[in-house]
This record gives C-alpha cells, structure tokens and sequence, in this order.
C-alpha cells in the first residue's frame, strides 16, 4: 500500500460522487436515527488526514470525536492488534481469561491520578463504564443518588441518558429514564450571571445547597462530572469549582467520579485534565483515546471502591475484547513514546493564538477556550447595527446558526470540523495529537477564510 500524504486535496466536490452514492444506500439500509456530520465515505486515515472513496484527502479535526488521539492506524497499535487477531479474537475474559486485560489494568493503575492502591474494569463504550461507575458506587456507598451537572454529557443507554443534561437529541422521546439523577449548575464562566471571576464560589456553594437541601448529601453515592465539558461546549469549569465539589464529596463519604472518557489519555496536555487542579478522583471512566480506535472502556479508582461489587457482579461477553486491548498497549505505547502530553499542549498554543486573533476581528466569537488539543469557540449574535453602520459590541445570544454555517464551509474545503454546545453554538476541534503543524496551520487558515466569507 502507497503511504498516506500528509496533505489535504480535493479532486471533487464535498462529498463526490461516490460519497452520495453511498450515502443514499445508507439512508435506504441505516436506520434514520444515526446522523453523519459530513458524509464523505472514508477508505484510508492517518496522521492528521482522512481519504475518501472519491479520492479526496480531508484534514481532520475530529479524530472520531476525539478517539485517534495516536493517528488512525498507529504503528504500534496495527501491530500489536494485527498480532492479537492472529492469535486469537476472543475467550471472554470472564471464562478463561488473558495477559492483555491485566496488562491495560496495571497500565491504568499507573497512568491515572493518585499513587493509592487502584484497580480496573474493562468495558466496550463510554457509556458502559460511566454506568458500571454508578454501580460500583452504589455498592460501595449502599446509596443510590447521582448528581450530575448542568451541560454535561456521559451517553445514550437509559442510565448514562438519565445523567446526560441535553434534551435534543440525546434524550428526545426515549423516556423514561432512569431513577436518583439530580442535576445541579457547573460553573460555566462565560455564561455565569454575575461574571465570572465569581462563577466557581457561586456555583459550587449552588450546588452543594441543592445537593444537601433537596437530595441529603448522606443520600448520594456518587457526583460525576466531566473535568472539561465534552459535549456540553468544551466547557472548562472556573477554577476552584472542581476542587470544591471534590472536598465536598470526601466530606461527605461520596464517590468522587471524574468522566475523562472526552479529556484522557494525553488529549488535554496531561494524560488527564484532573491533574490541573491536583484532582484524584475516586473513580475514573476512560473510553475513547485509550486503544486508538478500537472499542474499549474502563473504570480505574481506589481498590476497596472498586471491590465493593461482589465476584460476578461487573462484565459483559466483550469487555476488555483482547484485539482492543492489545490496541490499547500499542497506544499507550505511542503516548508514551512521542511525548503525547507535550504534543498536546503545544497544538494548544498554537490554536488558542490563532484563535484569539480570530476572535478580535470576529464580533461573532464570544469565547475562546479549551486546554491542549480540545479547543472550542463559542459564537454569539452580533451586535446591534449602529446608525453609523457599524456593529455595537458582543452580544452573549447563543448563534447556532454560525457555528453550523462555518462547520459546512469547513467541510467544504475539505477540513473535518465538529459542533457542540447545550446551544449548539460551539465549534469545536480534537485534532490528532501526532498531526503535523503545516496541516494544523493549514486548518486554521480555512477556519479564518469561513469568518471572513461568512
Ligand atoms: N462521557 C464525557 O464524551 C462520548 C458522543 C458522541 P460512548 N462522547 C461522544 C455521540 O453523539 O454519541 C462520551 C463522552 C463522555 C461518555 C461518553 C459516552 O461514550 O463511547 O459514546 O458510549
């Protein structure tokens, strides 16, 4: 096979001709319901681009929503999977077990915030570990309650829909959901009322009110929260906020679960946002980046938590597949080896800088933020047209319509661009850590030429 080109190029239109040949057998034989963002058919990806059936080279900003942090198809992660399949696809590791699993285990214990004694569980998808989370702290706690925040997001089974916060269209119709969720605010600085150098102490004083006067703190077996809102706009809540309601939760004998499914595994500069703040959660849920587009998830935290569940309480058929597992070596391999973490911080500063440049001489973005390689900006209405004809300042009116306008011009040019936000008015990027800066810059440029068309 010809190596990849590290290059964006376009010899159709977007999507080609075959692209929409496909996708009109997908509309006839793919269930309505499961949506595309941009329906271009990929036949090859790695490093930072994505080919196509029509012979076009796309540059991603997406990486699966934030899944091929080490590249599509890594080295290592080809070769210690291709290995694995060769020798065997499956036992159920519930039924004769295997090296791989342990091995991730032992990874986990090692990578994830704290030094105390720690252990994990395996699972296929996000929202299985957020779930088998809850579990495991209920059995812990012998409590049932959750909280769970404004903005947040943990996934689409009945549970982890329960704790996802917005409506359309995670929860629309597929009620009713499941029992014990309570939702308290996140400190959202942009959005906090009475500004934001007030929004952590605020919110967090909010939460622990409602938390104690509505559910009884005595009452809940866990708080799970997204170090970064993923889902929710790239939400970095304000500093002082997630410590906050850390203490708050050891206080009180709660499990503290930090849902790292989006912001793991180097995305954010560190292996996990956690560590910004000097967080160790009691339980950690990690998906996605963790085996470099294979299917696995676990749950990592405190030993006696993690035991807490009776033998034969926690697994599933596929949980900690050994082809996934043996990717997750391969990856995690891969983190290590190119210093990850620091690739991450460096596309950080490289895009939060071109970003806030943007910004200035673009009324429509009213905020720029992120950390590492998840950055996002959020895009607002106008200002009022002056009678000078010029604009009167910012608004703070959430502009849905923008951040899906600059999303199709992107992809239009061939950059794979993603939406997020409670308003739907952020657009947000997860480059692939190992993309190359050319092709980063490159990005950039197509996202300033979209503002200044639009
Ligand atoms: N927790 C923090 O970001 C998945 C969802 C895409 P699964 N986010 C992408 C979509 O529209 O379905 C996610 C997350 C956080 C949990 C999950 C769920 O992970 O692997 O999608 O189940």
């Amino acid at each position: 096979m010809t190596e990849l080109a590290q290059e964006r190029r376009l010899v159709t239109s977007i999507p080609g001709p075959k692209s929409q040949e496909l996708l009109a057998r997908k509309s006839a034989a793919v269930a309505n319901g499961v949506g595309v963002t941009l329906p271009v058919f990929v036949t090859r990806a790695g490093g930072g681009v994505l080919e196509d059936v029509d012979g076009n080279s796309l540059i991603d900003f997406g990486s699966g929503i934030a899944v091929t942090s080490v590249g599509n198809s890594a080295e290592a992660v080809v070769r210690r999977a291709s290995a694995q399949l060769a020798d065997f696809t499956h036992t159920c590791f519930m039924v004769t077990p295997y090296e791989e699993y342990v091995e991730v285990a032992e990874h986990l214990a090692e990578l994830t915030p704290g030094d105390h004694a720690k252990k994990s569980a395996l699972f296929n998808s996000g929202a299985e570990a957020v779930e088998n989370a809850v579990k495991i702290a209920r059995a812990y706690t012998k409590r049932t309650a959750v909280v769970v925040f404004d903005h947040g997001y943990h996934g689409r089974t009945n549970l982890t829909m329960a704790l996802t916060a917005k409506n359309m269209p995670y929860k629309e119709g597929f009620g009713p959901f499941a029992p014990e969720v309570y939702r308290v605010p996140l400190a959202y600085p942009y959005r906090w009322l009475t500004g934001a150098e007030n929004c952590a102490e605020e919110a967090a004083t909010q939460a622990i009110d409602q938390i104690t006067k509505q559910i009884g703190a005595h009452n809940v077996a866990a708080i799970v929260i997204e170090p970064i809102a993923g889902e929710g706009g790239f939400i970095e809540p304000a500093k002082g906020f997630l410590p906050r309601m850390a203490e708050f939760a050891k206080e009180n004998g709660i499990v503290f679960v930090a849902d790292e499914i989006q912001t793991g595994f180097c995305r954010t500069g560190q292996w996990f946002a956690c560590e910004d703040e000097g967080i160790v959660p009691d339980l950690i849920t990690t998906a996605k980046g963790i085996a470099g587009g294979l299917p696995l998830a676990a749950v990592t935290g405190r030993a006696e938590i993690m035991d807490a569940a009776h033998p034969g309480g926690l697994g599933g058929t596929y949980g900690g597949n050994p082809v996934a597992c043996a990717g997750a070596l391969g990856a995690i391999e891969t983190m290590k080896e190119l210093d990850l973490p620091a690739k991450a911080r460096r596309i950080g500063e490289i895009m939060l800088g071109r970003l806030r440049g943007i910004q200035e001489k673009f009324e429509i973005v009213g905020d720029v933020r992120g950390r590492g390689a998840m950055i996002a900006i959020e895009l607002v209405e106008p200002g009022p047209l002056l009678p000078e004809g010029g604009r009167g300042g910012r608004t703070k009116t959430p502009n849905a319509a923008a951040a899906a306008a600059l999303a199709k011009a992107c992809h239009a040019e061939g950059l794979v661009v993603l939406t997020a936000g409670t308003y739907g008015n952020v657009l947000r990027f997860l480059p692939p850590l190992v993309i190359g800066e050319d092709l980063l810059n490159e990005g950039l440029d197509i996202i300033e030429e979209a503002f200044t068309r639009l």
